[in-house]
């Protein structure tokens, strides 16, 4: 009897174990936890956006000079034809997702009437003071769809009270108007430079003051800066942001302009960095920011274009792509063309994704679970993703084609929601009998886009060298380009 009861017991024992095992085993394991600083949802959508237009428009646009010193006559704005519907479907047909214009470069002209300056269109030749730039561009990207944004100078070589405590308060009064103006402004671009003014004197700017003047008309806006707080300045103005370059940084005790952290670290983040601050590529497709006849004929090349973008967007940057309007007031066709042929190419090098349809492969998957399977890296869906257990900070995937393919670009994404974490990644093919290197990389970011020479092979092998926390990558394509 004693027996019985107890293999009974033994039955039910080991019935309940395998149940509890099984049922353990089908459990979703748990989604990584968050690592480090982390962006906010404004944040991640602006990355998303990748690529916009800048609008360097204003008295310089006729005078011939980069810089206007405040003292240039307001009658020299006037443009004979000006279109911002022209610009935005430029943009539009250009592939951007916004326009960001200078509102007031730094000889503090303002492109609509303000009240708090005598330096404005109100004082130009154009429609007989009577127009508003800020309202014609506002109007024309909501009609095609694109976002806008704002570039206002705090430096102003024309305000009296500019080098003066005032002053401050008429640069807060002046975002007051633009910000409550015009709907939304996705983005606040916020130049450091700080010259002097009229009266020799430079300004002591009121940041704090600034941004909160921004949140209070627009809470979400991505505020640009050397430092942020919503993205940051990417070092210089030649299109090319670090090879490693992540979207932390430490920002506590330093300051847009002559306070800001050495270009070198604008150029590259910092890893573990304590805030969230990603790159904006600002970059201008003719020598100068502003309209010039004189650059009519050296408008960057498709080319010089194209490394660019490989440089930037390819590089875990926003590309901010300067775009100036000519004295009509309309894009020239030497702009526009260029733009056109290089949203073609890039449209044509990533239409087929060779990595769709292959078969992937990655030596650890989170949990064994199909939810982190590697099939969530083609799928095109933003919030699915392949990640690993915790305890692995390094992983293999495998791409079979089955069939060998031609290819000379790779595009890598990590899903940034869960912060940035690859550190080293290497990347090799299959000739037949071997494994060769392709390259090797430090990190992915939001987007990583490899550029290599042409391979024909039946695979592909991305090896995650190293990570802060487990990988999770929610995006990854092959492709072939025709150069
Ligand atoms: C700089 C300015 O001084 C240039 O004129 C231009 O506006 C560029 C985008 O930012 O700091």
């Amino acid at each position: 009897m004693i027996q019985k009861i107890n293999l009974t017991f033994c039955f039910l024992a080991c019935y309940t174990g395998m149940l509890f095992y099984m049922l353990a085993g089908c459990a979703t394991p748990e989604p990584p936890a968050p690592y480090g600083a982390i962006p906010t949802p404004y944040q991640i959508e602006w990355q998303q956006m990748e690529y916009y237009m800048f609008i360097h428009f204003g008295p310089n646009t006729f005078t011939n000079v980069e810089w206007g010193d405040g003292k240039e006559n307001p009658k020299v704005f006037n443009p004979t034809n000006l279109d911002c519907r022209q610009w935005a479907a430029t943009a539009k047909a250009a592939g951007m997702k916004a326009i960001i214009i200078t509102a007031k470069h730094h000889d503090g002209f303002c492109l609509w009437p303000s009240k708090y300056s005598t330096h404005t269109v109100r004082e130009s030749a154009w429609k007989d003071g009577k127009g508003d730039v800020l309202k014609e561009l506002s109007n024309a990207c909501k009609e095609y769809g694109l976002k806008f944004g704002v570039y206002l100078s705090p430096w102003d070589q024309n305000h009296p009270h500019y080098g003066s405590p005032e002053y401050n308060q008429v640069f807060s009064n002046t975002l007051d108007e633009v910000l409550g103006s015009y709907g939304h402004v996705f983005e606040q671009w916020f130049d450091g430079a700080n010259g002097e003014g009229p009266n020799g004197k430079r300004q002591v700017y009121d940041w704090d003051l600034f941004h909160k003047t921004v949140f209070r008309h627009q809470p979400h806006a991505i505020i640009f800066s050397d430092v942020g707080p919503g993205c940051r300045w990417m070092g210089n103005e030649r299109g090319v942001a670090g090879e490693t370059n992540w979207s932390t940084m430490n920002v506590a005790g330093f300051t847009p302009g002559h306070g800001a952290p050495a270009t070198k670290i604008l150029n590259s983040g910092e890893i573990d960095g304590k805030t969230w601050v990603p790159a904006e590529t600002d970059v201008s497709i003719r020598p100068g920011w502003f309209y010039s006849p004189e650059t009519d004929e050296q408008v960057k090349s498709l080319t010089k274009l194209t490394d660019i973008y490989y440089t930037s967007i390819g590089r875990n940057s926003n590309l901010l792509l300067n775009v100036p309007p000519d004295r009509r007031g309309r894009i020239h066709p030497n702009d526009s063309a260029r733009l056109m042929e290089f949203c073609r190419v890039i449209d044509e090098t990533f239409a087929v994704n060779l990595a769709q349809g292959a078969t992937i492969k990655a030596d650890n998957t989170r949990g064994r679970s199909s939810i982190y399977g590697t099939k969530n890296l083609t799928d095109g869906i933003f919030d699915t993703y392949w990640a690993t257990d915790d305890e692995n900070l390094s992983a293999t995937i495998e791409i079979d084609f089955r069939n060998e393919q031609t290819f000379n670009r790779l595009m890598l994404q990590e899903y940034i929601p869960l912060g940035q974490r690859v550190k080293g990644f290497c990347v090799e093919y299959w000739d037949g009998s071997a494994w060769k290197h392709v390259d090797r990389q430090t990190t992915i970011g939001y987007k990583r886009i490899l550029r290599f020479p042409t391979i024909t092979a039946p695979k592909l092998k991305i090896h995650i060298e190293e990570a802060l926390a487990c990988p999770v990558l929610n995006g990854l394509g092959i492709y072939k380009a025709s150069d």
